[in-house]
């Protein structure tokens, strides 16, 4: 007969000969709750449940995730490694694959040293994993060439969390407040495909008559139900923060007990902000004055708040200058440390916060403690067991690791969780880049394109083979459970990662039976840290929904809401920003007259390589495709559904077109889900952040063609 798990008055039901493996979505940062439907008998995953139960997610869950379990089974995974043989892949067995990693990673280490074989890595996978990348990088490999992902993701929003609040947790408050928000004020966020299950947050608050403020260039499915909508120019996000708070400073809105008791800068930020008019941020943004004074008024009479952003605002060469005036205008009004009001940003990946608090950036170590620091370095070489002189330098952003494989400083690079051909920019250099190289092994479950190019592909486990804890959106920190046993020969990449430090004669820091050992040591690692996850115990995440870090003390029960009384910075005070319009770091030209944007949509996850497996979300949506205004389709005579060549110096796409009056007149917006011809990375810039070395993946001149038939 049937078992009912009743919680809320909603039923899972359990077939007989089934069990429900209760875990979150593999995908991205909502990290919804779901329970996995294993065919017991036969150890095999037949379906997925909601999880009604889960505190944030409440049952929730958008096509990625309803789909997420046919991955697992799915009949494309790589069972075996594979030797590239004659430029043809052959299956190999652990052992020849490891002979061979082994004998090839200490050739070029002892003949170019340490630093010659390069570590890359992704926050798609557990902290356990992501903090063992960081420290195989370290003390396996001895390299200090380590970056990740993430640092195409959530850079630019750390290195302005940094800066103003001298901390980096995504959100200063737990979502389950926002139904209590009077008005959110999202810039660069497709909220409704990217973080759907999040919407209905915004609607709780919206029915208790919440206001809503949008900026994006797009009119997105967030953007059509705003009370405003900022249709503002690719790469101007500084001049509309900038504007709006000149605004709260001349109507006097801004909270001034708060800003003199907790604030740096005010009387810098006046002083900056005093030329940026309605009149002269209309210019630089492009956005109608009276939408600006409108959204000021709003955003100023509000008494919580909560300014968010996602990508949008962070992926530019102001990325950073973008967060740290978003912020900006929360402080000054007096938001940030109180009840359903703060500051967050859109977290991308599943592990997107976790990932990039334990020493997997070029710069940091467990805990968000720095490798420029003596005494940080002095604390982690102490739990790794290695002397502090061993620890290797800070290494280079991802993008900058591609210029030391084209002079042959990087000659052997390790990619574990991430499929840089599609989405770096600029990605012709980087395929060239990785083709330089002497040796090149990829992790992943899938044959990627980044795994195409390899010597070795080691095949991985997907996520619902092993267990772990990832950290949401909010700086949640979650159970990952283990679903079904690794399929084929495939392995979770810690153990990877073990035996390839103990072939190399590492194995005594790497001795692990399980993620739970693992886990262990990070909590002690990060101890002390700002990312401080010594509190936090599987035990403890299961009693209590979660634990938000930091959570100091085995006592602790974690923090939800971080900064009520001070700020993670030396003085306590957070900074205000004070930073000029700097604009987009190209510009229009006679021969690229137009704005080209990039981003998503809600049926694919990033580089495609999972979800472009799942016939239900190719059926939806099978191929890129160039959004433009119906004005600007018609000056190039152009239809509906023709197919188009776009181009910039770096490279040129076909892709059809789809006419819609939700865009810009002078802007375009490829999604960058698939790879090589179909890749709009082919045209991207891969300019620089100075700070936060994030791509400006938002913005780039382009130039649109009409084929001849
Ligand atoms: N369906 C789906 N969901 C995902 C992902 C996915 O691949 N697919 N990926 C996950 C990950 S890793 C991430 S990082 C997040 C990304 O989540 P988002 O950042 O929400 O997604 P994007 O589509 O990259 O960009 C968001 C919006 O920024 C707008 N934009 C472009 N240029 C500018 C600009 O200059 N200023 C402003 N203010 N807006 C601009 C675009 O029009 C777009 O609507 O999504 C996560 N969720
Ligand atoms: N033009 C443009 N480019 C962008 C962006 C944009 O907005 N526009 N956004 C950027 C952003 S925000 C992001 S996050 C990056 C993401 O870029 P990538 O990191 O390249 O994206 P993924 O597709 O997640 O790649 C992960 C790979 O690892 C595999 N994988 C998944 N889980 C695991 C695991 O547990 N172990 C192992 N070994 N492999 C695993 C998947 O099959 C996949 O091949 O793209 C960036 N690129
Ligand atoms: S992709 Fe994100 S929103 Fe969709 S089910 Fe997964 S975690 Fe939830
Ligand atoms: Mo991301």
């Amino acid at each position: 007969m049937s078992q009912f798990l009743v919680k809320e008055g909603v039923k899972n039901q359990i077939r007989k000969g089934e069990k429900l493996v209760t875990t979150h979505c593999c995908y991205c940062g909502m990290q919804c709750g779901m329970h996995i439907r294993v065919d017991e008998k036969n150890n095999k995953v037949v379906g997925v449940e909601p999880r009604y139960d889960w505190v944030l997610t409440k049952g929730k869950m958008c096509p990625k995730g309803v789909t997420a379990y046919q991955t697992i089974d799915h009949p494309d995974r790589i069972k075996t490694p594979l030797i590239k043989k004659n430029g043809k892949f052959v299956e190999a067995t652990w052992d020849e694959a490891l002979d061979l990693i082994e004998s090839q990673y200490k050739g070029i280490q002892e003949n170019y040293g340490k630093d010659a074989v390069g570590v890359y890595g992704g926050v798609s996978m557990t902290n356990e994993k992501c903090y063992l990348v960081g420290k195989y990088a370290r003390v396996g490999l001895g390299t200090r060439y380590i970056d990740y992902n993430g640092r195409y993701c959530m850079s630019s929003a750390a290195g302005g969390f940094n800066k103003t609040l001298g901390m980096d947790r995504g959100s200063t408050l737990p979502w389950t407040e926002l139904e209590h928000t009077d008005t959110f004020f999202m810039a660069g966020s497709n909220t409704a495909e990217c973080h759907p299950t999040s919407i209905q947050w915004f609607w709780k608050a919206k029915d208790k008559g919440a206001k809503l403020i949008v900026a994006d260039p797009r009119e997105t499915a967030t953007a059509r139900v705003a009370d405003v909508h900022l249709d503002l120019l690719p790469g101007t996000d500084s001049a509309l923060a900038n504007g709006i708070m000149h605004l709260l400073i001349k109507h006097d809105y801004v909270d001034n007990e708060y800003v003199q008791e907790r604030c740096n800068n005010f009387e810098e930020l006046k002083d900056m902000t005093a030329k940026f008019t309605p009149e002269y941020t209309s210019k630089l943004t492009g956005v109608a004055a009276e939408k600006i004074i409108k959204a000021a008024h709003i955003f100023g009479k509000s008494p919580r708040s909560v300014v968010m952003f996602a990508r949008g605002a962070e992926q530019q060469t102001s990325g950073v200058d973008n967060v740290s005036l978003y912020t900006s205008m929360a402080l000054l009004r007096g938001q940030i440390g109180k009840f359903a009001s703060g500051v967050a940003t859109f977290t991308g990946q599943g592990n997107g916060q976790g990932g990039r608090e334990h020493g997997q950036k070029a710069d940091a170590l467990p805990g968000y403690r720095k490798i420029a620091n003596p005494k940080d370095v002095e604390h982690v070489a102490g739990v790794w067991g290695i002397k502090p002189e061993e620890m290797p330098k800070e290494g280079v952003s991802a993008y900058e690791m591609f210029h030391l494989m084209q002079n042959k400083t990087i000659r052997a690079l390790h990619v574990i969780c991430s499929n840089p051909v599609v989405s770096s920019p600029n990605i012709n250099y980087v395929q060239d880049s990785l083709e330089k190289l002497d040796f090149l092994v990829v992790n992943d479950f899938f044959m990627s394109e980044t795994a195409e190019l390899a010597d070795v592909v080691l095949p991985a486990t997907t996520w619902a083979e092993d267990e772990g804890t990832t950290t949401n959106i909010e700086g949640r920190v979650i159970r990952i459970r283990k679903v079904v046993d690794p399929i084929g020969e495939s392995k979770p990449d810690w153990e990877i990662m073990s035996m390839i430090a103990d072939r190399l004669g590492k194995g005594k820091y790497f001795d692990y039976s399980e993620p739970r050992e693992i886990f262990d040591e990070l909590r002690h690692a990060s101890k002390g840290g700002k990312a401080d996850y010594y509190g936090v115990t599987y035990e403890k995440i299961d009693e209590q929904d979660g634990v938000f870090w930091p959570a100091p003390t085995e006592d602790s029960k974690g923090t939800p809401s971080i900064f009520q009384e001070r700020f993670a910075t030396e003085d306590g005070k957070a900074n205000l920003a004070v930073c000029d319009f700097r604009g987009p770091s190209e510009v229009q030209s006679n021969e690229y007259p137009l704005w080209l944007t990039t981003g998503r949509v809600v049926f694919h996850y990033l580089s495609g390589n999972q979800t472009r497996r799942v016939d239900f979300l190719m059926e939806q949506c099978p191929e890129p495709f160039v959004e433009m205004h119906p004005e600007l389709a018609s000056k190039y005579q152009i239809e509906n559904g023709e197919r188009v060549k776009l181009s910039t110096p770096r490279g040129e796409m076909i892709t059809p077109v789809k006419i819609t009056k939700a865009i810009r007149k002078d802007t375009m917006f490829v999604p960058y889900h698939w790879g090589k011809k179909l890749a709009v990375n082919q045209l991207t810039s891969p300019a620089l952040d100075p700070f936060s070395r994030m791509p400006e993946f938002k913005v780039c001149a382009v130039k649109l063609e009409k084929l001849t038939k």
